[in-house]
C-alpha cells in the first residue's frame, strides 16, 4: 500500500485524577468512616473516520494533542470528573503508523472509531481501603498516567496508476489486460465508489496498483452525475493513464477529448480546496497518453494525432487493448514512471 500524504502528531492522552482521601464527619465521632473518592478517568485519544473528509490540512499547524487529565475523587465517595476525550478526524482511509513505519491503526471503515490512547485510569480513594482491620485508612492511590506516542498519520491512495478518459476508449479493457489480479479489497474499503482496481505484476518483485475511474465526463468539476467524487478519486492515485480513441469507432475526436479531459481537471483544481487538496495539482501530475485501439485506427487519423502529441512534446504509447499490441511496453513504460516519481519524491 501506498501513501501520497503524510503529517506527524504527538498525542497524548489523559492522566488519571488521584484518589482521595477523606472521612465522614459525623456528630459526637471525631472521624467518620472513610469516603474518599476515586479519582476519574483521563482522556482518550480517539480516531475517527470521516467521509466528510478529503484531505489531513485541517491539521495545519497543530502537531500536538493532549486530552486533558481526570480530577481528583472528592469527600462524600464521589468520584473526579473525567478528562474529556479528544476526537481527531480523519478522512476514510488513513492509516496511522508508529516512528518505527510500523502500522498501528487502519482507518478504512467509515464512521469507524477507534480509542488509540486510553486515558490513565483514575486512583482508588482511600474509602477502596477499607478493610476489618484498617477501618481508617489514610492513603489514596494515584492516578495512573496516560499514554505519550509520536505518529505518522498518512493517507492511503487508491491507486498508483488512475485510468482517464472518456467513456467507451477502452479504460475497462486496458486494466482487464494489463492486470493479473484484483488487489485484497479490504484494503481499498474506504473508497465510495469503489473504482475497478487491479494490480499489474511487472516482475516477481514488482507491481502497482491502477484504478480505471470511470464518469469522467464533462462538467464533471461542477458535480455532473458523480463526477466530484471520481475526480476524487483520481485525486487520490500518483499518476494518469490518459487514454485516447483513434479508431474513430465510437465517433471519439482524441485530440478534442484529451483538451476536455485536461480541461476537466483543470477546472477542479480551480475549485475551493480549503477544505482539503490530496496531492499536488491534477493538472501538475504525470500523464502517460495511450492512444488505444490501433487496430482499428484508419492511418491518416493515427498520423494526424501522433503529429500533433509530439509538436506538444507530449509522451505517448500507441496500444491496442483488444489484440494485446505493446501492452508489456505499457506496463513497463509505467513502472518506470513510477519509479522516477517515487525517486523525485525522496530527494
Ligand atoms: N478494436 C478495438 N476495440 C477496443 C479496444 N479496446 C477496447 N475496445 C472496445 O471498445 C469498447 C469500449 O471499451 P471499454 O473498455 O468498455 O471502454 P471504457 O468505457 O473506457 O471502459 C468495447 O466494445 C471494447 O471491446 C481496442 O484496442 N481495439
Ligand atoms: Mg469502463
Amino acid at each position: 500500500m501506498k501513501f501520497i500524504d503524510e503529517i506527524k502528531l504527538q498525542l497524548q492522552s489523559g492522566k488519571g485524577g488521584p484518589g482521595c482521601v477523606s472521612f465522614r464527619k459525623e456528630a459526637h465521632i471525631p472521624r467518620g468512616g472513610p469516603d474518599g473518592g476515586d479519582g476519574g478517568r483521563g482522556g482518550h485519544i480517539i480516531f475517527k473516520a470521516s467521509d466528510r473528509l478529503n484531505s489531513l490540512v485541517h491539521f495545519q499547524g497543530r502537531r500536538k494533542f493532549s486530552a486533558p487529565n481526570g480530577l481528583p475523587g472528592m469527600g462524600s465517595k464521589m468520584t473526579g470528573k473525567d478528562g474529556e476525550d479528544v476526537v481527531l478526524e480523519v478522512p476514510v482511509g488513513t492509516v496511522i503508523k508508529s516512528d518505527q513505519g510500523e502500522i498501528l491503526l487502519d482507518l478504512s471503515a467509515p464512521d469507524s472509531e477507534v480509542t488509540f490512547l486510553k486515558g490513565g485510569i483514575g486512583g482508588k480513594g482511600n474509602c477502596f481501603y477499607k478493610t476489618s482491620v484498617n477501618q481508617a485508612p489514610g492513603v489514596a492511590q494515584k492516578g495512573m498516567p496516560g499514554e505519550l506516542k509520536n505518529v505518522t498519520v498518512e493517507l492511503k491512495s487508491i491507486a498508483d496508476v488512475g485510468i482517464i478518459g472518456f467513456p467507451s476508449v477502452g479504460k475497462s479493457t486496458i486494466i482487464s489486460v494489463i492486470s493479473a489480479a484484483r488487489p485484497k479489497v479490504a484494503e481499498y474499503h474506504f473508497t465510495t465508489l469503489s473504482p475497478n482496481l487491479g494490480v499489474v505484476k511487472v516482475s516477481d518483485e514488482q507491481s502497482f496498483v491502477v484504478a480505471d475511474i470511470p464518469g469522467l465526463i464533462k462538467g464533471a468539476h461542477q458535480g455532473t452525475g458523480l463526477g466530484i467524487q471520481f475526480l476524487r478519486h483520481i485525486e487520490r492515485t500518483k499518476m494518469f493513464l490518459h487514454v485516447l480513441d483513434v479508431s474513430g469507432m465510437s465517433g471519439r475526436e482524441p485530440l478534442e477529448d484529451f483538451a476536455d479531459i485536461n480541461e476537466e481537471l483543470r477546472a477542479y483544481d480551480q475549485l475551493d480546496h480549503s477544505d482539503g487538496r490530496i496531492g499536488s495539482p491534477l493538472t501538475e501530475r504525470k500523464q502517460l497518453v495511450a492512444l488505444n485501439k490501433v487496430d482499428a485506427a484508419p492511418l491518416e487519423v493515427l498520423n494526424g494525432v501522433k503529429h500533433q502529441l509530439q509538436q506538444k512534446n507530449i509522451e505517448f504509447i500507441e496500444i491496442s487493448a483488444a489484440t494485446g499490441q505493446n501492452i508489456d511496453q505499457l506496463k513497463f513504460k509505467l513502472n518506470e514512471v513510477l519509479k522516477d516519481l517515487s525517486s523525485e519524491d525522496s530527494e
